[in-house]
């Protein structure tokens, strides 16, 4: 061998220096040292074979305590601020802090261990470094000029970051779990471990960062989409600057990371302009374990955060027994948040001490993990001596200040926690419904003549759709009272009216920009360069806001998203709707654990109205029902409004009294679809110029008839169609345009007017076990004082309707002629 080879082979040329580097940059975070008990092991990677000097430096940034996953992000940029961060130099870590909170996390836990032994609190040992973490997060925000933290996370470790991080005093916690006074709470309230809780976060900088933990159910994940909406109205109220003061955090499980389609939903919403929060910090507070499911049966993947790649998120992988790994780990991924504006990941890797909660023992599934856990350290007693500090005297302090704490704990009156709502707040109520409440929502004719031109109308030179403009055409003639009125045109104008009136709009839903029905056009579109033009902000220069956002695929997310938005911009109307009502089971865990129960568990108020198409017509059995028995069997004291608007002034007056009343209460609309542009179901330009919803209409008959025909919605007016041809003997109709909170006193009336009547009959599309049925009988019975309550429905069935548009036809006919007794 020549000299000049052997020089060449001891020091590597730059071009081959720089391929090692990107070889542990790309691969490295699979060779890291990451689990404090070292049972995921590291992947075999030849790529990673390599002997020298710069394989060792580079080994030692990336396969150390901390692995960065970030190679997979395709702008350049973004991939150099990682590497540069990586390969400098760690700032000095404040290790006394680290120490502190340390300590702080385990002893909080076994202070409650010991005073309240066989109570859940879900524990965060083996995890400890959250705080640290935590710690380092919001000093590095309170640095970037963040004023508010919105945070979620599950049961794990919440009780110690609510005492620990958020700033709630231990002895309101303490007195917890003394429970609280039965009568205080009987069928309301939550557990300790899903309360919400407000507090500050004192930073390095002497600065104060709000924090707000907000209430979540048991349902994981559930509260991922909710957080970013409220987030983002947090952020909207603060303008131009909001999500530089607003950064949400957010922490999963590592089982419920990788399974829960929520957050993965949620995820694909963060890039969207409708949707975006300028980018979010996570955590996964990965035990390796979920329950009692070890990874292999939980993620088909080596690790848990792996859905996180299916967007250019940069991901860091740390043992959470290298607390200044984990503090330095923190920093770098909040930085990035506010360099990029993306959701950054930290996947914190650790163990779980004890068994999923502390009464549940891991040992019968886990016998050598749990060997392994048993024998093993906390973290400060291993930290501790690493950096040469006593902790004694740090222990003893805090154990005292805990027992300082639980006996303030004994005088605290034990009461539910309940949430107080911020000061915006202030004008609205929730709580039961009357009729002080109600208000005008007529808008004067020349009003809405004016609103409905301006809708009407685009720029000089705009290129308009030749089908939109002969719609725009028609929407004029209606706006000057030449026309009737359908629902597209009710809805444009309670919006207009309602955004001239200073009260901002939000709509989101899957194509709700032109509406699944070609209904809204709520953005007209430029044909020649598809530039986009929204009347309704360009209806007068201090109008309030107004967005109008198709939303991706989901349900879930994306109504957990509005109802989040609901919370903190209750002076807006914010709807969300269903592209059929059928989809909106997609987002069950969000209609029950958030919608209908948030007041009742934790004083949330919320006024997010359901927009969800429905009716029988022939389209199959998933086009046809939003099940409105769902929403019944969900309503209880007042908790929701569920309406079914039978014209299009109804529509309109509904939609303004729900952002006009004090009252936020989510609102359930089931509208309709064939009927958007009929003739039965359009009104006059004058019926939006007087009147207000009315929850029950009654229709036909000087209260002579002998049977009274009472229904909701499209079916009304096939039934008003059918008596027309069968005018002999015929019936009273009364629509039921309000069926929760149950108008029963509007009904009782409109049953006694009908003094000749010897049967009230229920009639609706929907088979007998959906639809109405089962919730308004009962009612009716009640109110029929003795007079016979039948019903008319399709027979029961499992599937809401059938796929045949012949048969849907005869059952159709078969139904109105049982109904009108031909
Ligand atoms: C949607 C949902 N399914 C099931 C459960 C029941 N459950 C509660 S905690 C848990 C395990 C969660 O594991 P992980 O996400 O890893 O968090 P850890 O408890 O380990 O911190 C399960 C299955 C739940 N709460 N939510």
């Amino acid at each position: 061998m020549s000299r000049e080879h052997a020089i060449a082979e001891s020091t590597p040329s730059k071009d081959a220096q720089e391929r090692i580097w990107e070889s542990f940059r790309r691969w490295g975070y699979l060779q890291a040292n990451l689990d404090p008990l070292g049972d995921l092991a590291p992947v075999s990677m030849p790529e990673l074979d390599i002997a020298g000097a710069d394989a060792e430096s580079a080994r030692r940034v990336y396969c150390g305590s901390i692995g960065a996953e970030f190679m997979h992000i395709a702008d350049r940029e973004r991939r150099l601020w990682v590497q540069e961060r990586m390969e400098s130099e760690a700032p000095e870590p404040d290790r006394a802090r680290i120490l502190e909170l340390l300590i702080r996390a385990e002893i909080f836990e076994q202070v409650l261990q010991t005073r309240y032994l066989g109570t859940k609190r879900y524990s965060l040992e083996g995890e400890a470094a959250l705080l640290p973490l935590l710690d380092a997060i919001l000093n590095a925000a309170s640095e970037q000029g963040a004023e508010k933290a919105m945070v979620a996370m599950s049961h794990r470790g919440r009780l110690n970051v609510m005492v620990n991080i958020v700033g709630r005093a231990a002895a309101e916690l303490f007195a917890r779990f003394e429970d609280v006074d039965p009568r205080s709470t009987l069928g309301s309230g939550d557990v300790k471990y899903h309360m919400g809780a407000t507090g500050d976060f004192h930073a390095a900088n002497g600065r104060v960062v709000e924090m707000h933990l907000v209430s979540n159910p048991s349902h994981l994940e559930a509260v991922d989409p909710v957080v970013m909406g409220r987030t983002r109205a947090k952020q909207m109220r603060r303008g131009d600057q909001g999500r530089q003061l607003v950064v949400p955090i957010v922490m999963h499980g590592d089982a419920a990371f990788a399974g829960q389609g929520i957050w993965a939903e949620t995820l694909n919403m963060s890039g969207l302009e409708g949707f975006t929060v300028g980018g979010s910090v996570h955590i996964v507070v990965n035990n390796l374990i979920g329950f009692t499911t070890v990874p292999r049966d939980e993620v088909s993947s080596h690790f848990a955060s792996d859905l996180a790649k299916r967007q250019p998120v940069p991901i860091f992988h740390v043992n959470a027994e290298d607390p200044e790994a984990v503090v330095r780990v923190g920093r770098i991924a909040l930085d990035y948040r506010y360099a990029f504006g993306t959701p950054v990941v930290v996947d914190l890797i650790g163990y779980r001490r004890h068994g999923h909660s502390e009464v549940d023992d891991p040992t019968i599934t886990q016998p050598l993990r749990y060997r392994k856990i048993e024998a093993h350290p906390p973290i400060w007693q291993i930290y501790a001596p690493n950096i040469g500090a006593d902790p004694e005297p740090i222990v003893r302090r805090v154990r005292e200040e805990l027992d300082a704490a639980q006996e303030e704990a004994k005088e605290i009156e034990k009461r539910p926690m309940m949430r107080r709502l911020p000061r915006y707040w202030g004008k609205f109520r929730g709580g039961r419904y009357d009729a002080s409440l109600e208000v005008d929502t007529a808008v004067a004719q020349e009003s809405l003549t004016e609103i409905g031109e301006a809708l009407v109308s685009y720029p000089d030179g705009f290129h308009i759709h030749p089908k939109v403009k002969k719609l725009l055409d028609q929407r004029l003639e209606m706006a000057r009272g030449k026309r009737a009125i359908d629902f597209g045109m009710a809805e444009a104008l309670a919006f207009g009216s309602l955004l001239k009136q200073g009260v901002p709009v939000r709509l989101s839903g899957q194509d709700s920009r032109r509406g699944t029905f070609n209904q809204r056009h709520a953005a007209l579109i430029d044909i020649e360069n598809e530039e986009e033009y929204v009347p309704l902000e360009h209806l007068a220069p201090e109008e309030a806001w107004c967005e109008i956002c198709n939303s991706p695929l989901s349900e879930a997310a994306v109504l957990g998203f509005e109802y989040g938005f609901s919370r903190d911009f209750p002076e807006a109307l914010v709807l969300w709707e269903a592209q059929f009502g059928d989809f909106a089971n997609g987002a069950q865990i969000v209609i029950d654990q958030f919608i209908a129960a948030s007041e009742d568990k934790w004083n949330l108020l919320s006024g997010v109205v359901l927009l969800l198409p429905h009716g029988y017509e022939g389209q199959g059995p998933e086009h046809s029902s939003a099940r409105i028995e769902r929403f019944l069997q969900l309503a209880a004291r007042d908790n929701i409004q569920v309406c079914q608007p039978s014209t299009a002034g109804q529509y309109f007056h509904l939609l303004r009294r729900q952002a006009l009343r004090s009252w936020r209460k989510p609102l359930v609309v089931f509208t309709p679809k064939g009927m958007l542009r009929h003739p039965a179901a359009a009104s006059r330009l004058s019926d939006l110029a007087g009147g207000r919803f009315r929850n029950v209409i009654p229709d036909g008959g000087d209260g002579s008839a002998e049977r009274v025909l009472l229904c909701t919605g499209k079916i009304g007016h096939e039934l008003r169609a059918e008596r027309k041809r069968h005018p002999e003997g015929a019936p009273a109709i009364v629509f039921v345009e309000q069926l929760y909170p149950f108008p029963d006193g509007e009904i009782a009336a409109e049953m006694d007017r009908h003094t000749k009547a010897r049967e009230f009959v229920w009639v609706q599309e929907e088979p007998g076990n959906m639809g109405a049925h089962a919730f308004v009988i009962p009612e009716l019975e009640r109110l029929a004082r003795g007079r016979s309550v039948l019903s008319v429905n399709r027979s029961m069935s499992a599937s809401p309707a059938t796929g045949s548009g012949k048969a849907h036809e005869m059952e159709q006919k078969t139904l109105l002629a049982l109904a009108l007794g031909t």
